[in-house]
């Protein structure tokens, strides 16, 4: 035989009325003795209030927000006679202070409500926790929601909480837990030095940006997700310095202005990236360790014969470098073709994986676009990347010191050149650049 019961709210020490935040069960639902029902919160603590016996629950008597108090009617129970709980409300329920953790089943159970049927001394209600000192140091959260956590070992401490007062929800733990999922193989990855020892770098702050004005949440491309996983690798393992220098290049951009006719006719732009391409070539036949990569095990260098130079290019999808082969065997007609179809290209989304391997030294050319001076991320294994800014003129004292010389409109264009510490020194990287600036401004050098 079963009976219906009604399971009233127990005593819940010196608070009159306390409202429901959390309904843990629906009709239909069968409960086990002590499992919880509502979650209950005042302003100082959160509680849950356990079944006081096993059955089925037939009717809610109360909903989100109700007020209670001690009696109050939470739901109807449907209990075989064996566990038919009391009639009168039990005499304590199961409270939690919010910065204290659950009781672990055993203790839960010594403190749980018992039914009148096999009377205990009354237990002393647990004192609440004021919540302004606890939540200072520990997570506000209910009892359920801290099981949640612990069964699958969540941290609470690092958990954001969206409910009122800042209370953890079950959702914000799996939130959370996902999170950590998605972030944790990659930061793994990129926050492990090439020995293998982890950086102990703080955790990245949470911020509800919402609370500070309107928002709006974009998903990373996929290449950004990419090239971000690899551009972090590259700046925290590699230690990089970057050597500015300019180049005039007011003969070598009258040159190519009187040379771009022919390439208009054809079709694409003869660029200044092109000449570019052309002088790094012959500066890294001159420093070979800057067309070089390191060893894995980072014991030797390895010097590559061949030129093959990666190219930075813009898309709307996020930055794409790919490679333009041996470019040393290229004059910078084909050179200027093969960038225009190649960032076409990459615009179009249309590279192969293998148009972008095998790069012995990168440019990322900004010119086009302005600036000064950047600090690029050098393209590991490479050693090595050039930063191109805008080109301009500017006053530079030529023809010698003293009285002989004079200040003449020259275009200037800024060189910024990152490499790899590890394998290059700073006297060799400013004897790079400024071979690199000669080669520049004297074109026939690099067409030698
Ligand atoms: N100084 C002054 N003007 C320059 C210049 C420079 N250094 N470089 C290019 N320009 C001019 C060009 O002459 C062209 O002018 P016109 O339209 O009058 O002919 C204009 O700027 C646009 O050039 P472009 O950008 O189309 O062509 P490009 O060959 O210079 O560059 C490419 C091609 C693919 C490199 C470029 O389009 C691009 O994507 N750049 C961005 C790369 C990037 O994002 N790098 C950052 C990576 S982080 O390290």
């Amino acid at each position: 035989m079963s009976s219906i019961t009604e399971v009233k709210l127990p005593d819940i020490g010196d608070f009159k009325e306390v409202e429901v935040i959390e309904i843990l069960v629906k009709p239909g639902d069968a409960v086990a003795k002590e499992d919880s029902l509502i979650t209950l919160e005042s302003d100082k603590a959160t509680m849950e209030i356990p079944s006081p016996a096993a059955g089925v629950v037939t009717e809610l008597r109360v909903k989100l927000g109700d007020k209670v108090a001690e009696g109050s009617i939470i739901l109807l129970l449907e209990a075989s006679e064996s566990e038919a709980p009391a009639a009168q409300p039990p005499k304590s329920a199961e409270i939690s202070a919010p910065s204290v953790p659950a009781l672990e089943p055993a203790a839960a159970s010594a403190s749980a409500v018992e039914p009148a049927v096999a009377p205990i001394p009354r237990p002393a209600p647990v004192p609440f926790e004021p919540i302004a000192e606890a939540c200072a140091f520990k997570p506000h959260a209910s009892p359920s929601v801290r099981k949640f956590a612990r069964d699958i070992g969540a941290d609470l401490t690092k958990v954001r909480g969206s409910g009122p007062k800042g209370r953890i929800t079950q959702k914000d733990v799996q939130t959370f837990v996902k999170g950590v999922m998605i972030e944790a193989p990659a930061r793994t990855s990129a926050a492990a030095a090439p020995g293998g020892v982890p950086f102990n770098l703080p955790e990245w702050p949470q911020v509800d940006f919402a609370k500070f004005g309107p928002v709006e949440s974009k998903p990373l491309s996929r290449i950004k997700k990419l090239s971000g996983a690899n551009l972090h690798r590259n700046w925290i393992s590699i230690p990089h310095v970057t050597q500015f220098d300019e180049a005039d290049i007011t003969e070598l951009e009258a040159f190519r202005k009187e040379s771009g006719a022919a390439s208009e006719k054809q079709g694409f732009k003869l660029t200044m990236l092109a000449f570019l391409i052309k002088a790094c070539v012959t500066a890294l036949r001159q420093y070979p360790e800057f067309n070089a990569s390191l060893e894995r095990g980072g014991e030797n260098l390895v010097l590559k014969k061949y030129f093959h130079i990666g190219v930075a290019v813009d898309t709307p999808d996020g930055l794409v470098v790919p490679v333009i082969r041996d470019a040393d065997r290229k004059g910078v007609y084909e050179l200027a073709r093969e960038l225009a179809e190649v960032s076409k290209l990459a615009r179009a989304r249309k590279l192969k994986p293998g148009d972008m391997q095998g790069g012995t030294f990168s440019i990322s050319s900004l010119g086009g676009i302005g600036g000064t001076a950047f600090t690029p991320i050098i393209n590991a294994p490479e050693v090595a990347i050039l930063g191109v800014s805008r080109a301009a003129m500017r006053p530079v004292w030529v023809g010698g010191k003293g009285e002989a010389g004079q200040f003449t409109p020259r275009l200037m264009l800024p060189l910024s050149l990152s490499y790899d510490h590890r394998v290059i020194d700073g006297a060799a990287a400013a004897r790079f650049t400024s071979y690199l600036a000669s080669v520049l401004s004297d074109i026939r050098r690099s067409l030698l």
